[in-house]
């Protein structure tokens, strides 16, 4: 072979695959690898027949093959696989080599690689790609984070074979170690809450309203056109007409108990470990928690008694308008929330996070893709400072115009028997936002009762005190103990 690669590609399955052949629509000459190496032949003499991708059978020819400094990307299953290709690579490649690890890596293992590679001269790179095998083809949303040395050599190649909006590449670089994966698992955490979302408003309309598939499909079509527009509306609409052979909707055969494979749970569970309010993507995740539990709700709903009817008895056309704005609404809070665990992590771990930026990288190519993610945008180019989404402009008003809406909605289905969880957990979360008293003094007084854990007083915040509240304690307050 005369001419060198521009980068490797190792992991044939779906995503690697499609991105290689993406890179070559784009010029770029790719060699590509995997562990088992009769699917490189498979490759080449099938799907990348006549382009210019070329194959390697071992890492050491493949590390001949690139040009220098070398790119090699990894596309494998997350977890020990990837440290597995590291630590074979490693001793072939040479100091500012650069290795990207494009699977669905957790933050903590890009942060360890990316210190490991750092230490051994070379440039680790965690970027999450999202977007599924279409995006992997035609342009993916791409959230490149770690060593930041290596992003004017991977500029080039992953802003062209990203998604463009308006021109624009989903493209950019995130931040330093694990912040390009903290970045993606914040959208498959909003992925979620939207997912759940759109399920609540379909809940509404088939029990409370009774529509049929039909005409829930044209209602999802309807709302397309506004500001809800969005990937997850649109295949919404289709999954909603979509009949099996019998000519019944399909989607009313599919067993209602939802998988997961964890990056909704890895959001929920950094936002419990930075203290940050995530409250509807850790709903999302639970009401798949609880869906999954099949038999013993089968069981449940011949015992426990709900409302008398769940069959909303006003006018239907002004109550799918409600649901419309209590999801629009709803939407914003989990954006906003995402949001605030972004900004936590960026505090937590030195990171200069772009949110405008983020925002774009979300608006095209990905699953969470959105026109409401252009506004995102525009309100962080409005005010890069901004504390909190609900504090814009553009977005306060969208949610004092929805609120009434949103409340109607969150108290019929709560009257009906129809469960609306992260509509609810939103709704709860404005309110507490917006109050400037909750009830948490009494729970100070509690702790302070039960354990001597102290508290505060507001006319002296940073002074904290005990009381003896039963005259048979004693007045020293507990300084290890939490509860
Ligand atoms: P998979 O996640 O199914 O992984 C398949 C690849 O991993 C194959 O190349 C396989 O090699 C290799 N592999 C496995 Br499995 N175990 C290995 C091991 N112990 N050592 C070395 N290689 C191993 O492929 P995918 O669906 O294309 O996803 C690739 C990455 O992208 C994953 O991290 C995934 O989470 C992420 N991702 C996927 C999507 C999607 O829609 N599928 C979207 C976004 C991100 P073999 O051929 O020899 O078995």
């Amino acid at each position: 072979m005369s001419e060198k690669a521009d980068i490797a590609l190792i992991g044939l399955a779906v995503m690697g695959q499609n991105l290689i052949l993406n890179m070559d629509d784009h010029g770029f000459v790719v060699c590509a690898y995997n562990r088992t190496t009769e699917k490189v032949d498979q490759f080449l003499a099938k799907e990348a027949k006549g382009t210019k991708v070329v194959g390697a059978h071992s890492l050491q020819e493949m590390v001949s093959m690139l040009k220098k400094p070398r790119r090699v990307m990894m596309l494998v299953k997350a977890g020990q696989a990837v440290d597995d290709f590291i630590a074979k690579l490693v001793p072939l490649l040479e100091k500012g080599d650069i290795v990207i690890d494009g699977g669905n890596s957790e933050y903590h293992d890009t942060q360890r690689r990316t210190k490991e590679l750092r230490d051994k001269g070379l440039l680790f790179v965690g970027c999450g790609v999202s977007g599924g095998e279409e995006g992997a083809r035609y342009g993916p949303s791409l959230m490149p984070g770690g060593n930041k040395d290596a992003w004017p050599h991977l500029k080039p190649i992953l802003q062209a074979v990203s998604a463009k909006v308006d021109g624009e590449p989903c493209c950019d670089w995130v931040g330093e170690d694990g912040a390009g994966h903290f970045v993606k698992m914040v959208h498959n955490g909003i992925e979620y809450g939207d997912m759940q979302l759109i399920c609540e408003a379909y809940h509404l309309m088939r029990t409370a309203l009774s529509l049929s598939h039909d005409r829930m499909s044209q209602v999802f079509e309807d709302w397309n056109k506004g500001e809800l527009d969005s990937f997850l509306i649109e295949i919404t609409k289709d999954i909603l007409k979509f009949k099996d052979a019998d000519g019944k909707p399909l989607v009313e055969k599919i067993r209602d108990s939802a998988g997961q494979k964890g990056t909704g749970k890895w959001t929920a569970i950094a936002a419990l470990d930075y203290g940050v309010p995530v409250t509807l993507i850790g709903e999302s995740v639970f009401a798949r928690c609880l869906s999954s539990l099949k038999e013993e709700r089968v069981h449940a709903s011949t015992v426990l008694k709900g409302p008398a009817s769940s069959v909303y008895d006003g006018d239907k056309d002004q109550f799918l308008e409600h649901i419309r704005q209590a999801l629009y609404a709803s939407k914003i809070v989990s954006y906003a929330q995402g949001f605030m665990l972004l900004r936590e992590a960026a505090k937590e771990f030195g990171w200069k996070l772009n949110y405008g930026g983020i925002a774009l990288m979300w608006r095209g190519g990905c699953i969470i893709r959105s026109a409401f993610l252009g506004n995102i945008k525009s309100a962080f180019e409005r005010n890069p400072g901004l504390s909190n989404l609900l504090l814009d402009d553009f977005f306060r008003a969208a949610v004092h115009r929805c609120q009434e809406s949103w409340r109607t909605v969150v108290a019929t289905a709560a009257r009906l028997g129809i469960p609306t969880p992260c509509f609810s957990t939103a709704l709860a979360f404005y309110d507490g936002y917006r109050s400037h008293s909750l009830p948490a003094n009494l729970i100070q007084a509690q702790r302070d009762y039960f354990g001597a854990h102290t508290y505060e007083l507001v006319s002296s915040p940073g002074r904290f005190q005990h009381t003896n509240w039963t005259g048979r304690g004693g007045n020293v307050s507990a300084s290890t103990y939490q509860a």
